[in-house]
């Protein structure tokens, strides 16, 4: 029988790969659906707005990336005790997406001049500017980004890594002992090192 959950995007990390991650987690079976790159006209009408990932439960789509992890972090407890909680974590993971946001923003730029000018102000004072205040609270946080524990603001940081690493074309966790005890404490879950294991070998 087919798995109950399916997912839809590019053969890339990116925004798929916290979905990933929380469904190995949780041992939640998916399919693990790639489209090539020039299916995608095709597929893109029949996507409720245009756009992947796209998670496919029971027969049922759900879009937009963040909500999805919510939603799965809810299945697979990866959530917090109480509001206050979850308010703590909902802000660590939409930091996150600031951060991937503006190296994203370097990254695509497609003029070399304006390209250019943005690579001083991110590397010299955005990213230390995320990276430091996220390092802090790895520390005060036992390795981890929300309330002392490991919840989904850590796999989702963690499964977004490889991609802002490959955009910004470094290792930020380099200089951030914190950020790396958080990437450790991830990848060292069994499920999530078997999931490593397994997925396609993408640049991205
Ligand atoms: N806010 C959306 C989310 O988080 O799911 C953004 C989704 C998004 O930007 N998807 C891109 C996409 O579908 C791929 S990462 N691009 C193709 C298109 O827009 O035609």
């Amino acid at each position: 029988m087919a798995p109950a959950y399916k997912l839809t995007y590019f053969p890339v990390k990116a925004l798929g790969e916290p979905l990933r991650f929380l469904m190995s987690y949780g041992g939640i079976e998916f399919e693990d659906y790639r489209f090539e790159r020039e299916n995608w006209p095709n597929l893109k009408p029949n996507m409720p707005f245009g756009q992947v990932p796209v998670l496919e439960v029971n027969g049922k789509l759900a879009h937009q990336s963040v909500a999805m992890a919510r939603y799965l972090a809810k299945q697979v407890k990866l959530v917090g005790k109480d509001d206050w909680e979850d308010l703590e974590i909902d802000a660590i993971v939409d930091t996150v997406n600031d951060l991937r946001h503006k190296i994203a923003l370097y990254h695509y730029e497609q003029d070399a001049a304006i390209k250019e000018s943005r690579k001083e102000p991110l590397f010299k004072e955005t990213l230390p500017y995320y990276l430091e205040r996220l390092d802090t609270i790895a520390k005060n946080n036992n390795g981890h980004l929300a309330v002392g524990k490991l919840t989904w603001a850590d796999l989702y940081f963690v499964a977004l890594l490889d991609t802002m690493n490959c955009y910004a074309q470094m290792d930020l966790t380099g200089n951030y002992p914190n950020l790396q005890t958080v990437k450790n404490n991830v990848l060292s879950v069994p499920a999530i090192k078997a999931w490593i294991e397994k997925r396609p070998d993408t640049e991205f």
